[in-house]
């Protein structure tokens, strides 16, 4: 990578919630960020306040992320980094989660992070350059209940990572995981993982919840110069919920 100049980032689900704190921190890092959201309005609004470029992207429509990022790499000429956040945070009980409850999640929580990684990682190995962080989840370490298809994705984000690093380590490229736990994001204060917090937070070495500004920091790190011999492994940030 040249010295000096600007790098891009790519968020995806970055309208809200932990995706637009990462592209706060990335912004305040100095790196130029597009924010990427099925909710365009909202990514428009996260870009405008952080001087990053918005992008409407559902990340499970496989034209959609090839426009994309081909229009990131015409307009802004290079991607070092991506953020692989867009998800679905259901609650289900296994009994409920039909086949096409299943499919669902799996479109967007992992179909879409093999699309646009697979695109994007094109772009950055013809630059010899890369940093890819998959936002996992503790729910994988924990094994919380009444998600088990979003465990699944979770966990096959993770498995992506471990997979996938020595092939790209070739190009330069380092991949890791971040697993949060929960975190009080607008779709979980909207949602009933809200009522986690009472169960989870006594497990905690930290008695408050946890924010989007206390997961963006450890994001910002592996997409950085400095985590540059870091690949392939899952960093939780869950306030010591889990320990492994
Ligand atoms: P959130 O629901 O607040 O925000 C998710 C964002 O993703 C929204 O802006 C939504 O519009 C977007 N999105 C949904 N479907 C999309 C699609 N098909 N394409 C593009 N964007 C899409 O969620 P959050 O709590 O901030 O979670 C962000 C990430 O963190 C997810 O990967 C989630 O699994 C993970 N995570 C969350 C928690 C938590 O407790 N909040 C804990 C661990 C991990
Ligand atoms: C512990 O990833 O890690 C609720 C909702 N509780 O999405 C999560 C915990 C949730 C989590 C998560």
């Amino acid at each position: 990578m040249a010295e000096k100049e600007q790098r891009v980032a790519i968020v995806t689900g970055a309208a809200q919630g932990i995706g637009a704190a990462i592209a706060e921190e990335l912004a305040a890092d100095g790196v130029k960020v597009v924010v990427t959201d099925i909710n365009a309005t909202g990514a428009t609004a996260v870009a405008e306040r952080i001087g990053g470029v918005a992008k409407a992207l559902d990340v499970s429509d496989p034209d959609a992320v090839a426009a994309v990022v081909s229009e990131v790499v015409d307009e802004l000429g290079r991607i070092d980094i991506l953020v692989n956040n867009a998800a679905l945070v259901p609650l289900t009980a296994w009994e409920d989660i039909t086949f096409a409850e299943w499919r669902r999640v799996m479109s967007v929580n992992l179909d879409g992070i093999y699309l646009i990684t697979h695109a994007v990682t094109e772009v950055m190995g013809r630059a010899g350059y890369g940093r890819i962080v998959n936002i996992a989840s503790n729910t994988f370490v924990a094994g919380t209940p009444n998600c088990a298809h979003y465990v699944a994705t979770k966990g096959a984000s993770i498995g992506l990572v471990r997979g996938l690093a020595g092939e790209l380590g070739k190009n330069g490229i380092t991949i890791n995981a971040v697993a949060p736990g929960i975190i009080a994001s607008e779709g979980v204060l909207n949602g009933p993982h809200v009522n986690g917090f009472d169960y989870v937070v006594p497990m905690q070495a930290f008695d408050r919840r946890g924010l989007p500004q206390d997961v963006a920091p450890a994001v910002a790190f592996l997409a950085s110069e400095k985590a540059g011999w870091i690949t392939g492994q899952t960093l939780v940030v869950d306030a010591g919920h889990t320990r492994n």
